[in-house]
């Protein structure tokens, strides 16, 4: 497992190494998502489940970004899939530089799409540009319909939210219609989907969401 040691990245902006990094990728026809949430949301096992069910129809690759340890990159590279694990000198999010850093050290042939698993948390990620396609999102249930209330700008950054853990809703007294409606008052193009990794309720509508984005990022490498 390659493990690699990143410091936050000395420039005069974030954004515009982003977007630089971002044009780079869309010249490779190479779809990047910046995947965030809380700590315990569900990153890992959502990638996993997602690479194990498109495994015959997007070769997909993952940096995990933790402050320690490289236990969400072996979980990932148990299932053959190609992943890399950065660490990130204690900070609490990854940003442009370092993304270029992370994606320099992997093995990216033949790839189609590639997820930074970014720090659990829901603040300081949403604050820091990484160069992505699309930024996704994951809430969820347990985690309660009042969030987009109280971290506002990681809705706001989002083009995607997953809702997840939906096998827990009886557990808990969370009103999807309200979050829902929270969430577009943030942002009103936000894409919502409803999933369980856990049973696989909803996946497909993400999942095919995923490959049709991947594909229109190749298709339109030259744009
Ligand atoms: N019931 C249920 N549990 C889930 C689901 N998705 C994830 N979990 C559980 O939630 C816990 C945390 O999942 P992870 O995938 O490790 O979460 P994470 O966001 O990657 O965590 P960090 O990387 O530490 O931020 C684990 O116990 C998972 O089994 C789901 O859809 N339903
Ligand atoms: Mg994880």
């Amino acid at each position: 497992m390659k493990v690699i040691e990143l410091h936050r990245s000395v420039t005069e902006s974030n954004d515009r190494d982003a977007q630089k990094l971002n044009q780079e990728l869309k010249e490779k026809g190479l779809f990047f998502i910046n995947l965030m949430s809380a700590a315990g949301s569900g990153k890992t096992t959502l990638l996993s489940r997602t690479i194990t069910d498109l495994k015959d129809r997007l070769k997909i690759a993952v940096m995990e970004a933790d402050i320690e340890a490289d236990v969400d990159a072996k979980r990932i590279e148990e299932l053959g899939a190609v992943s890399i694990q950065v660490h990130t000198d204690g900070m609490c999010h990854m940003d442009a530089g370092m993304t270029r850093k992370g994606l320099e050290e992997m093995d990216l042939e033949g790839i189609d799409l590639v997820f930074l698993e970014n720090i659990g948390n829901l603040i300081c990620p949403a604050e820091f540009a990484t160069g992505a396609a699309k930024n996704v999102m994951i809430l969820s249930i347990p985690e309660g319909d009042d969030k987009p209330l109280k971290y506002p700008l990681m809705f706001q950054t989002s083009d995607v939210l997953l809702i997840t853990k939906l096998d827990t809703a009886s557990y808990f007294s969370f009103d999807l219609d309200k979050c829902i409606e929270r969430v577009r008052y943030l942002n009103p193009d936000i894409r919502i989907f409803v999933v369980s990794a856990k049973t696989g309720e909803g996946m497909k509508e993400w999942e095919d969401w995923l490959i049709q984005e991947t594909k229109d990022w190749k298709e339109n490498k030259d744009a």
